[in-house]
């Protein structure tokens, strides 16, 4: 008895003491952690957020609780927000587009110089030569020198066309066609160049627009957006022209990070990791030598579209692939802008792309262009 008693004495003690550390520790932690997504839910961008957010979840055990908010809701629908919002830390995540963050750093308009990657031989290792690249270190620089922290990278995908009125498979094609674009000004310059009538609205006006035909086009990727919007109920003609790609960053504000315990910063690094590897997957998916399907297929996450081009054309959309020698004639007309825009990024990053892109030619000059 009298042992009992002192063990409970001794017992209250010691949760006197560790009760306040335990409960300082978990204090640190909220209770959900806000991820900003500017596409809707069933978007890819959308889709490789929540297995971010349900991969943390699990292995943390719960204790790292990430819930996305698609849409832009975050942002008031204002997409080019969204960086400023992530760095004073009203929102606490953001898997991101660099278009979206380009008002605000430069150098992301690296991937928005037109036709850059489009005229590389295999455009999906030149993007993947860019991001394991010097380049795509100076590009997460810059953006962690603004004050945000950078845990990996993803995508949205190559951005091509779809119209009302068409096809387009020439510059001349889209003399005068009013195309909607992100409020970005390279996108301004570059439409302009070709001759069209850009107009900038944010993504969350945009669906409204199609429907009203405000404009005559857009321009996104086909796996990660047009397909799951159903672009074929606006639009009747796609042009494959690989004009720009969107990387996709995750960021998350550094004030967060820092109250992440070492293990869980190391856990949600490595998370980041695979929603690279599912987010890619989902944006190539029969656009590429088939290794897109059979990861995903590994993963058990194959959506059900697997041949994007096959089921545009069941929906009643004229598919135009361009050739290279078609690609090199948009090329030719938006070299000004590719001039202009390198002097405002810097030279050396856009110098820095190039190395990157060479070297990754080096080891595949054997093969042929991946999708055409
Ligand atoms: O606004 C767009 O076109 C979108 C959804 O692709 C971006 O946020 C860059």
């Amino acid at each position: 008895m009298k042992f009992g008693k002192l063990f409970l004495a001794l017992a209250a003690c010691a949760c006197l003491t560790v009760a306040p550390l335990a409960s300082a520790t978990a204090a640190q932690y909220k209770g959900e952690y806000k991820l900003s997504v500017v596409p809707g839910a069933t978007s890819g961008w959308g889709k490789t957020a929540s297995y971010f957010a349900d991969l943390v979840r699990e292995r943390s055990n719960g204790r790292i609780n990430i819930k996305v908010y698609p849409s832009s809701q975050l942002l008031s629908g204002k997409q080019t927000s969204e960086f400023l919002m992530l760095r004073n830390g009203a929102i606490d995540f953001a898997l991101a587009s660099t278009i979206n963050w380009s008002p605000q750093i430069k150098e992301l308009n690296l991937t928005a110089l037109p036709f850059l990657l489009a005229v590389q031989p295999d455009r999906y290792k030149a993007m993947d030569a860019i991001m394991d690249g010097k380049s795509g270190q100076m590009m997460v620089d810059a953006i962690e020198g603004k004050g945000v922290k950078i845990i990996g990278w993803a995508e949205n995908g190559f951005r091509e066309l779809t119209t009302s009125k068409g096809p387009i498979s020439a510059p001349e094609d889209l003399k005068g066609l009013k195309i909607r674009v992100v409020g970005s000004p390279i996108f301004i310059e570059t439409f302009r160049e070709l001759g069209a009538n850009p107009v900038n609205m944010n993504w969350s006006e945009a669906t409204t627009g199609f429907q009203q035909g405000v404009v005559d086009g857009q321009e996104n990727p086909t796996n990660g957006i047009n397909i799951p919007l159903k672009i074929w109920d606006f639009h009747k003609h796609h042009s494959d022209w690989h004009y720009i790609i969107d990387p996709l960053l995750l960021g998350v504000n550094p004030q967060v990070w820092k109250g992440f315990s070492p293990e869980d910063q190391k856990l949600l690094v490595e998370c980041a990791a695979e929603a690279e590897k599912y987010g890619k997957a989902l944006s190539r998916l029969g656009m590429d030598d088939g290794a897109s399907e059979a990861y995903l297929k590994s993963i058990g996450k194959l959506p059900d579209v697997t041949d994007p081009y096959a089921c545009m054309q069941e929906n009643g959309m004229t598919v135009t692939r361009l050739s290279p020698e078609q690609i090199a004639a948009f090329h030719k007309a938006t070299q000004k802008v590719r001039d202009d825009w390198t002097a405002k990024i810097g030279p050396e990053l856009v110098k820095a792309a190039e190395a990157d892109m060479a070297a990754a030619r080096s080891f595949f000059c054997d093969h042929p262009v991946a999708g055409g």
